[in-house]
């Protein structure tokens, strides 16, 4: 079938397990796409949407079953249990792959078994690493072909003995003589998302949506790649990328991790509201980094396009993904107009008069649930990205001056800090947390610690992942990005957000900049160091001399108290923690306790 006797084994051993009516090696050409959804739309689970308004453009309805990543069904199968960490759900390998074994006996009968060569990186970077997923779904097809680079390039580049991830997904629901099949086939009742780190596989089964099907994503490119990062010297991130030009053409590389719900795609497309600023696009979710020749940091974007949430985007939150979003798209679970367009949660001011909700149902807006579902999601093209910086493609990846990481704290944490060495910015990015929002009773307020957003996407022991941060800040020669802690979500005593966000984080931005050039002062704190309080540009921002101090000030009442609960969550990670951080958290609590009873 290839050149490349190993792949062809395995695709020969997958076909005697899943048992198949056919096999079909993918070619990534646009024919095939148009196949992919030709298929989908016969089988009623993909609607094309009006061409005058969204041209070859596609409406999905998903299982309502099947409508997330489910991380309690997602497993880490190491050898041993500690190298999965007290954060990761584990199995043991043999155990896990007899169950799946079991389950993909004859997964795939009466249906066609897809075999996906992709590139996770532009083919022939020496950032980017190869995978092949084999599935029984259409929509992976078609998905992966926008999500990733599919087809023969990748073969050649993989030659005759190449490494490749082997990525096996069934929705499991095979067709048994005469079914019918359902819609959007799954299997909810046996559902395994399963990564074995030590051998580089992944083995999903039962679900068809997002990350639980499309491997090269959240599996490949976070969970699996952390790992092969870790032996190899480098970083899988779930980091965005971008481009910040300054009005004299001068530019930088920022990289930036913010748990879910912190805006992240917005910031990748943000428009400044600073003049001459520009920022642009590289990538919205992953980063993949590796040391050049001269020490510096260099990164892809190891996707290819953005599956990104609908409800909440809107011209006014994120002018460039709508744009992007204007022909050439899946759309999955999101409302369906009655000119046959797609509108969702956040999309317009106004909801229409009356639509079709995700579930197929009337929907107007006196309904009680959404026209939308909460996870609804577009999947498009980055190359349509109005914002797409030119170099989002190069293989040599692009030099990271900085790197960002947030989360969601209306008190203590304030609107940015730099860390003084890499060692504080690997403490600050574990101790990345946010405050829970759901509204379930009890739980509004408490924290949620996310290090370095991986929490669900570390394919090994956390704290072995926050050691090799540190092993990569005392790597021979590395010209290391400076790191910076930010918060766009401090709150004022009524309760509303003291910063208005979007694309006034152009201004963070700005002094992140010119920290990176060598420019702009900083106050050194016991938490790091700040800005001066004339050192952010506020100007024309309705902000009183009370709110900015409250953005920049060190609350360090705040952050004593916050220290039994740093050392109560490193607990429970035992003596894995590495003892840089621990040093970390005790000149942390030290510059603290002076610093209060100095004022004492
Ligand atoms: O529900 C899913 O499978 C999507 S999860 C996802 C998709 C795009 C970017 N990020 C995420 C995430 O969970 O971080
Ligand atoms: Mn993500």
């Amino acid at each position: 079938m290839t050149q490349h006797p190993a792949l062809d084994q395995w695709i020969d051993d997958i076909k005697t397990l899943c048992e198949p009516d056919q096999v079909v090696l993918c070619d990534g050409s646009p024919e095939e796409y148009q196949a992919m959804m030709q298929a989908l739309t016969e089988a009623g689970v993909a609607k094309p949407l009006n061409p005058e308004i969204r041209p070859n453009s596609y409406l999905v309805r998903s299982d309502p079953a099947d409508v997330a990543r489910v991380e309690s069904r997602t497993f880490i199968c190491s050898q041993h249990e500690a190298d999965a960490g007290p954060t990761n759900h584990w199995a043991e390998p043999e155990a896990m792959r007899e169950t799946l074994t079991q389950l993909f006996k004859g997964a795939m009968r009466g249906r066609t078994m897809y075999v996906i060569p992709f590139s996770m990186g532009p083919v022939g970077s020496p950032i980017a690493h190869i995978g092949v997923e084999i599935s029984d779904s259409p929509y992976v097809v078609a998905s992966m072909h926008i999500m990733t680079r599919v087809g023969a390039p990748v073969l050649e580049e993989l030659g005759h003995d190449g490494r490749f991830v082997p990525c096996l997904h069934s929705v499991g629901q095979p067709l048994e003589h005469n079914d019918v099949s359902a819609p959007w086939p799954c299997n909810p009742e046996n559902l395994y998302i399963a990564h074995f780190p030590e051998t580089r596989e992944i083995w999903s089964f039962g679900s068809g949506y997002g990350g639980n099907a499309l491997l090269g994503k959240k599996c490949f490119a976070l969970r699996i790649a952390s790992a092969m990062a870790r032996q190899e010297g480098w970083l899988a991130e779930h980091m965005l990328i971008l481009k910040l030009t300054n009005p004299e053409g001068e530019y930088r590389y920022v990289a930036g991790a913010f748990p879910s719900a912190c805006g992240k795609t917005n910031l990748a497309m943000l428009v400044p509201t600073i003049p001459g600023w520009t920022v642009e696009t590289v990538g919205d979710d992953i980063c993949w980094m590796k040391f050049g020749s001269d020490g510096k940091l260099y990164a892809i974007n190891p996707e290819a396009g953005f599956f990104g949430v609908a409800p909440g985007t809107g011209m006014d939150t994120n002018p460039n993904a709508m744009l992007t979003l204007d022909a050439n798209c899946i759309f999955t679970n999101v409302g369906e107009t009655e000119d046959g367009d797609v509108w969702w949660e956040g999309m317009t001011a106004e909801p229409p008069e009356k639509l079709i909700d995700w579930r197929g149902n009337h929907w107007t807006p006196e309904s009680t649930t959404p026209a939308a579902h909460p996870n609804a999601r577009f999947t498009v093209s980055a190359a349509q990205c109005p914002a797409i910086a030119e170099e989002w493609e190069r293989l040599e990846g692009v030099p990271i001056s900085a790197i960002l990481f947030g989360g969601r704290r209306g008190s203590v944490v304030p609107l940015v800090n730099e860390a003084s060495t890499w060692e504080q910015g690997t403490f600050f990015g574990s101790i990345v947390s946010s405050e829970k929002t759901a509204a379930a009773a009890g739980t509004i307020g408490e924290l949620r610690r996310d290090p370095m957003a991986m929490l669900p996407f570390c394919g090994y022991n956390m704290a072995d992942y926050w050691q090799h941060w540190i092993n990569i800040g005392q790597t021979e020669g590395a010209q290391l990005p400076k790191i910076f802690y930010v918060n766009w979500f401090r709150k004022n005593d009524a309760g509303g957000f003291i910063w208005p966000g979007f694309g006034e984080n152009a201004r963070v931005l700005q002094w992140i900049f010119e920290r990176c050039a060598g420019r702009a002062d900083a106050i050194e704190t016991p938490i790091g160091k700040l800005p001066t309080l004339d050192g952010l540009d506020f100007s024309g921002l309705d902000l009183s001399e009370e709110a900015i101090a409250t953005l920049l000030r060190v609350d360090t009442d705040g952050w004593l108290s916050e220290i039994p609960l740093i050392e109560s969550y490193y607990e429970t990670f035992g003596d894995k923690v590495p003892a840089a951080l621990r040093d970390q958290l005790s000149q942390l609590k030290a510059r603290l306790t002076a610093a209060a009873s100095a004022v004492a």
